[in-house]
């Protein structure tokens, strides 16, 4: 019986986890260091701000005041295959020195041949407090093809842009203001559905040494 039950859980880990992929959870909490993160646009002194954060330890930028809408740059882990991803979340906390919007995209994901924008629904952030976000790895989650008023990727489209992504940023900049901000807590979580049978997977794994 118990055999049975580990060789169901392997080969349902097969299917859903085909090689290379990984379902886990990535995370930069900026503890200690800026983990690998940088900015675009305008931005400049780019720091780990050890004595800030939500709790302490977070990403630091200041606008350059040249022009660009300036914010922060994910590092490589948040890029390449995240396939698994799809289904599941990105989150991040954000706090801005000065509110504001002139409809810049909070969130971009740019993939090989396609590249999707994420506006906030009540746009501008609020200024000096953490602001949450989570949005959904999905065609559903609120992502568009351009700006506003651009058409949400498709299904396939979606799915195809998560198998290799070029790039992630996180505007940070709300303001016509010399602003500042900081960024923590950003996570991207699979879909449930993969996590769980990951555990079943490495469920499998113990109980077969254990034979
Ligand atoms: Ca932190
Ligand atoms: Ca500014």
């Amino acid at each position: 019986m118990r055999a049975i039950a580990v060789a169901a859980v392997c080969i349902l880990t097969a299917i859903v986890a085909p090689t290379g992929v990984k379902a886990s959870v990535i995370a930069s909490t900026f503890d200690s260091d800026t983990e690998g993160w940088t900015g675009y646009g305008d931005f400049t002194d780019l720091a780990w701000a050890g004595g800030m954060g939500n709790p302490e330890g977070s990403l630091y930028a200041k606008d350059a005041a040249l022009g660009p809408t300036w914010g922060f740059e994910a590092p490589g882990k948040f890029s390449g295959d995240l396939s698994d991803m799809y289904g599941g979340t990105l989150s991040y906390d954000i706090y801005v020195s000065h509110g504001g919007d002139w409809g810049a995209p909070d969130i971009t994901l740019a993939g090989e041949s396609l590249t999707v924008y994420w506006h906030d629904a009540s746009p501008g952030s609020t200024p000096r407090q953490w602001v949450h976000y989570t949005v959904d790895l999905t065609e559903s989650g609120g992502w568009k093809k351009g700006d506003t008023a651009a058409p949400p990727p498709t299904q396939a489209e979606m799915q195809n842009l998560l198998t290799n992504v070029q790039y992630m940023r996180i505007r940070a900049e709300y303001s016509g203001h010399i602003d500042h901000g900081y960024l923590d807590n950003v996570v991207m979580t699979p879909e449930p559905g993969a996590l769980l049978l990951l555990a079943f997977g490495g469920l499998g794994l113990v109980r077969r040494r254990r034979k």
